[in-house]
């Protein structure tokens, strides 16, 4: 790995955030792709929070203080992340969610749909399957995009699917789901119209189901 990218990595681990957004544009300014930076070090570095939580080498505020750096890292990465476009490709409602605080993975999510030209509406963690439904009677939406990161919350996808149906909306959006736990198969099980396993295929998942419906 380049130096810079060890430092990112090094800097996320240690939940240095004064240091990671200044490594992040030193990276960009050698030149370096910002996907690969967010790749390579940044969701890396995160995966290695993950495993030192789970061998108990870090807790919580420790994982915490990673992640904060992680997103003072990708405020300086995000316009490299975007490309420009114009004409709105569709309007999405995204959030985690209920029971749920993790949101790097779906801040990346909206991100990358945002650059693709989405309209998003972000609703959070956390959120209710009651707040999804009112946000799409209120306002409308063309994909609702889950995102979960615990087993324990995962279900929390479905009983918002279903309640989207009990209020007579499902068929007026399409929904699309992700994060670490989630699988294709468990989209399949729980009716959802689409898994994406990481934010570019997200892009690729909304792109097609907009231009299906
Ligand atoms: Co927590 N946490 N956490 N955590 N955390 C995990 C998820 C865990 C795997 C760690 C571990 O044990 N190895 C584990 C879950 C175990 C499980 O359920 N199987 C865990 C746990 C247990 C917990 C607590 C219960 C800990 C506790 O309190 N004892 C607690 C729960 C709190 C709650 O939510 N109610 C908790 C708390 C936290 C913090 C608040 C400290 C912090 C989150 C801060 C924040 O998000 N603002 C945190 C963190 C940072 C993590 C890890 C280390 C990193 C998550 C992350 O940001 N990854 C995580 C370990 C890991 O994932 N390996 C862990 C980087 C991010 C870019 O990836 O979110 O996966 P990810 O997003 C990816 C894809 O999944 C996908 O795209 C992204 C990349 O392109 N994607 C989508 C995500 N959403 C999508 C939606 C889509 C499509 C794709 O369509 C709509």
């Amino acid at each position: 790995m380049e130096q810079v990218m060890q430092e990112i990595f090094t800097s996320i681990l240690n939940g240095d955030n004064k240091a990671v957004p200044l490594k992040v544009q030193a990276a960009l300014d050698a030149g370096i792709e910002a996907s690969k930076i967010l790749n390579e070090s940044m969701i890396a570095a995160m995966a290695e929070v993950g495993r030192l939580f789970e061998e108990g080498e870090y807790y919580v505020p420790e994982m915490l203080i990673s992640a904060r750096s992680m997103q003072a890292g990708l405020v300086v990465l995000k316009p490299h992340l975007m490309q420009a476009n114009i004409k709105s490709a569709g309007s999405v409602v995204a959030g985690t969610v209920k029971g749920d605080l993790h949101d790097i993975g779906k801040n990346l999510v909206c991100m990358m749909l945002e650059g693709a030209g989405f309209e998003i509406h972000d609703l959070g963690t956390d959120v209710s399957p009651e707040k999804f439904v009112a946000f799409v009677q209120e306002q409308g939406a063309d994909i609702v995009a889950l995102s979960a990161l615990l087993t324990t919350t995962m279900p929390n996808m479905k009983v918002t699917i279903e309640a989207l149906r009990a209020a007579g909306l499902r068929e007026r959006v399409k929904v699309i789901i992700g994060g670490a736990p989630v699988t294709e198969g468990y989209a399949q099980q729980i009716g959802a119209d689409g898994y994406s396993p990481d934010a570019s295929r997200a892009v690729s998942l909304a792109k097609s189901l907009v231009s299906a419906a």
